[in-house]
């Protein structure tokens, strides 16, 4: 067994507030993660490696400019304990700068054995770093945050829960959204009828080849209508590619009878 499987995935965040991520260590999956021992959590004040009575992190851009940058020593102090402790972990710096987190990514850290995870704060950190500290650089969407911190916690969130014995039977990741890269199929619970809206009558049939069937369509479906980009690069199943033709078929048929009969149509209307 490798120390990965006997320990669980490490993470650890690097941070000027490390306490951010005690509310999100203590809840839910991810807390149930680190009772089991799937994951090792720690937030780790980077405050500890500055020098001096005031422990400063950070300090004037040379050049001039508004805002404040990480100063390096502090940080690079951090990494190098962090690696330390987990020499096998990924340094990870969240920025804007960095590609674009998505389930591709979340599925190629999941199978790594730790994360180290570089949260900055004001502007940004001494581009020194960056080169000589980092493996990656990750942004989790092109928006300015005021810190890392929440990047980190995306990060660790999506990825724990593709570790394999993390999710129960029922919640298993591979029937997720974007497992196959399209969206979830429509969700229900009880009350059979909820403000005058029913619950689709085939859901209760029991007929369990029909109801796996409607899930694929309906989720397919809110693809092509919410989210196309994301069949453009999809390599379609047979019965997928088999629905989207049935819809064409369906569709065809309702333009051959507008111009049979619409306002649209050839002869008359107009
Ligand atoms: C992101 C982001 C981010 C950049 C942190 C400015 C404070 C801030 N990190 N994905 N300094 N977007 N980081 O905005 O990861």
């Amino acid at each position: 067994m490798d120390n990965r499987q006997k320990k669980g995935m490490n993470f650890i965040a690097l941070t000027i507030f490390p306490e951010m991520f005690n509310p999100f260590w203590e809840h839910g999956i991810i807390r149930r993660a680190i009772d089991r021992n799937k994951i090792r959590v720690s937030a780790i004040d980077i405050r500890n490696f500055a020098e001096g009575k005031h422990r400063v992190t950070d300090d004037r851009p040379y050049g001039g400019g508004c805002g404040m940058v990480m100063k390096p020593e502090p940080l690079a102090a951090a990494i190098r304990a962090a690696t330390q402790k987990a020499p096998l972990s990924k340094k990870i710096l969240l920025t804007p700068q960095g590609r674009r987190f998505d389930s591709g990514v979340a599925h190629e850290l999941s199978s790594s054995d730790g994360l180290i995870l570089i949260c900055g704060r004001y502007e940004g950190v001494d581009e020194r770093i960056c080169h000589d500290f980092i493996d990656d650089e990750i942004s989790i969407g092109d928006y300015v945050l005021t810190g890392g911190e929440l990047a980190a916690m995306v990060i660790i969130d999506a990825v724990t829960r593709l570790i394999p014995g993390i999710l129960g039977g029922k919640e298993s990741a591979e029937k997720d959204s974007f497992s196959g890269s399209v969206l979830e199929y429509a969700q229900y619970t009880r009350p059979r009828s909820f403000e005058g809206h029913n619950v689709p009558e085939i859901l209760l049939s029991g007929d369990h080849q029909k109801i796996e069937n409607w899930r694929l369509e309906t989720s397919l479906i809110r693809t092509f209508l919410k989210r196309p980009d994301l069949l453009e690069n999809k390599a379609l199943s047979k019965q997928e590619i088999e629905i989207l033709k049935k819809w064409c078929v369906d569709i065809e048929k309702i333009i051959h009878n507008q111009s049979l009969s619409g306002p649209g149509a050839l002869s008359g209307g107009q």
